[in-house]
């Protein structure tokens, strides 16, 4: 049998790992047996090495394999269904997607992250409700899913963890942009799912973690590979992440919008991803012919409130009381009555009469997460209520001093800077550009 240093040295001079090597290795990761420098030496050793697709197959194998996977009833089987995205700004497709496919008849047992960087945390968004417990045991998932068909939790201690000792160290030794580590580390924790589809939303542009569309198409092939390997249908969008999706950022500001949306009112961006995301789920689930039948039910299912029935639904089952439930599914919520809102709010104003050519996201993310809406360690609180509001569109006129964003602030107030830094990201022209739609791509199982 190898010895750890071996293992190292082999990847560390190019060498191909075999399944055994992955396995020790692996193994060793989750008895606790490998010192975390011989990790961090191995994480590196891969960060410069790479690994060959095989080497990646059994790594994410392996990984799913260090803890507990999830198993359902003979009755769901090929209806299990997940969403996983690699982050946006003002990205709230899994608060409408998880319950609109609960509408079409399929289970959803979403766990989801908290914020990363400059891009917010499915997480963090539900917490802003009050009572909303995103720590569910795998008996008490099995138990939502049997009642209501769709939950969205966090990840518990016993799933996958190879990876949150892997995922620890990376950030540790600046190697958390290789390739084979973020595909073992999320699609194995989607393999201890059991899940029958998973649908990818990769995302390139200014506010992606993949600036441009062929090395996000790179990192959604090696995905959607190791998902189809453990045997999952697996497909992946390749979306545009340049603004914002929808018109709200933060926390508590991003359910209110994901409500509205529920409720009919939705904008548009985030409908076409909600309904690509979910048609390509039906279609890969074989629950549709088609793709464009696959659109129309999820959009069906969101139009006509039954998603949002599922909504009201999940949130009872996930410790939301039942009158504050009811109260944000009804028809005339007071969102501020509930949830809760910043001490102070600013407007900007448009520098000159124009078209709205661009609003950079990126930006736009970066100062409300340095005024509290995003954290910089882990384990830090966000304050749920700072966030911003875009009041206009893209293509949209408008006229010098008409206000364009509202600020949603606490403590710290936004300095000089930061004003200037929103005010910098909006740029306004002469003609609207041609409107691009936000997927560019799809890959889908053959
Ligand atoms: N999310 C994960 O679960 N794993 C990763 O490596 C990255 C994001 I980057």
């Amino acid at each position: 049998m190898p010895s750890i240093p071996e293992l190292i040295r082999k990847k560390r001079d190019g060498e191909q790992l075999t399944d055994e090597d992955i396995k020790l290795f692996i193994n060793a990761v989750t008895a606790k047996k490998a010192q975390q420098c011989q990790i961090g030496a191995m994480l590196m050793a891969i960060w410069l090495r790479g690994m060959q697709s095989g080497e990646i197959q059994t790594l994410t194998r392996e990984m799913m394999l260090s803890g507990e996977v999830m198993s359902w009833p003979n009755e769901w089987k090929g209806l299990v269904v997940d969403k996983h995205s690699t982050g946006g700004v003002g990205d709230k497709v899994s608060l409408v997607l998880a319950p609109a496919l609960a509408a079409c008849g399929c289970k959803v047992p979403m766990i989801s992250g908290r914020g990363l960087a400059h891009t917010g945390g499915t997480l963090d968004k539900l917490e802003s409700i009050p009572g909303f417990n995103i720590h569910q045991s795998s008996a008490q998932v099995l138990d939502i899913l049997g009642s209501v068909d769709c939950c969205i939790v966090g990840q518990t201690e016993m799933l996958v963890p190879a990876d949150r000792v892997m995922y620890a160290l990376r950030d540790a030794t600046s190697t958390v942009d290789s390739l084979p580590l973020i595909t073992g580390s999320i699609i194995s924790k989607k393999g201890a799912e059991s899940l029958s589809a998973l649908v990818l939303d990769v995302k390139f542009g200014r506010a992606a973690l993949y600036k441009d569309l062929q090395s996000a198409k790179e990192l959604a092939q090696l995905l959607v590979d190791a998902g189809n390997g453990l045997g999952i249908r697996t497909g992946a969008a390749l979306s545009r992440m340049d603004g914002t999706i929808g018109r709200c950022v933060g926390n508590s500001l991003e359910v209110m919008e994901s409500l509205e949306t529920l409720k009919g009112n939705g904008p548009g961006d985030l409908m076409e991803l909600v309904t690509t995301l979910g048609g390509m789920l039906l279609l890969m689930t074989d629950m549709v012919p088609d793709l464009s039948e696959g659109r129309k039910q999820i959009s069906d299912a969101v139009i006509g409130g039954a998603a949002l029935y599922k909504f009201q639904a999940m949130m009872e089952a996930q410790g939301v009381a039942n009158e504050t439930a009811r109260s944000l599914c009804s028809a005339h919520t007071d969102y501020f009555s509930i949830l809760r809102k910043s001490e102070h709010q600013m407007e900007l104003e448009a520098p000159a009469d124009g078209v709205v050519v661009d609003v950079d996201g990126l930006a736009l993310a970066q100062v409300i997460h340095k005024l509290g809406a995003g954290r910089s360690n882990v384990g830090e609180p966000v304050n749920h209520s700072v966030g911003l509001e875009l009041l206009v569109s893209l293509g949209q006129r408008i006229s010098k001093g008409a206000p364009w964003l509202r600020l949603h602030y606490e403590d710290p107030a936004p300095s000089r800077d930061q004003i200037l830094q929103l005010q910098n990201a909006l740029t306004l022209g002469h003609d609207a550009n041609p409107q691009q739609g936000l997927v560019a791509e799809m890959m889908l199982p053959r």
